[in-house]
């Protein structure tokens, strides 16, 4: 027969061990949630310093993402034959060359 010491120390032991479950659930998801996407962006082709997908010299975070996850890279299709071009994943066609010489970065068309 249980003492109502016991009964609560019981139930203490099993709120503590829900909590861990718990946050254990939380903290994974978070983790899938920036995680996974942030994976599959850093494995993308587009090397990082192509990933300027509006040619402004810089890389935010959203066209790393971007580039990361939506464009691929390969020699170019348009242009100069020594340049090399981020395309769409969608629709295979090109939206940034990246060229040995001036201009390096060149628009071919705007991203939204
Ligand atoms: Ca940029």
């Amino acid at each position: 027969m249980s003492t109502p010491r016991r009964r609560a120390r019981t139930i203490h032991g099993v709120s503590r061990w829900l909590r861990v479950a718990l946050l254990s659930l939380a903290g994974a998801g978070v983790a899938g949630l920036f995680g996974v996407p942030t994976l599959l962006a850093a494995l993308g082709d587009v090397p990082r310093e192509a990933r300027d997908l509006d040619c402004s010299g810089l890389v935010t975070v959203g066209e790393w993402y971007a580039a990361g996850l939506d464009y691929g890279w390969r020699h170019a299709t348009v242009g100069p034959t020594d340049c090399s071009e981020v395309f769409s994943l969608k629709d295979g066609l090109p939206v940034v060359l990246r060229c040995p010489e001036e201009p390096h970065c060149r628009i071919v068309r705007r991203v939204p």
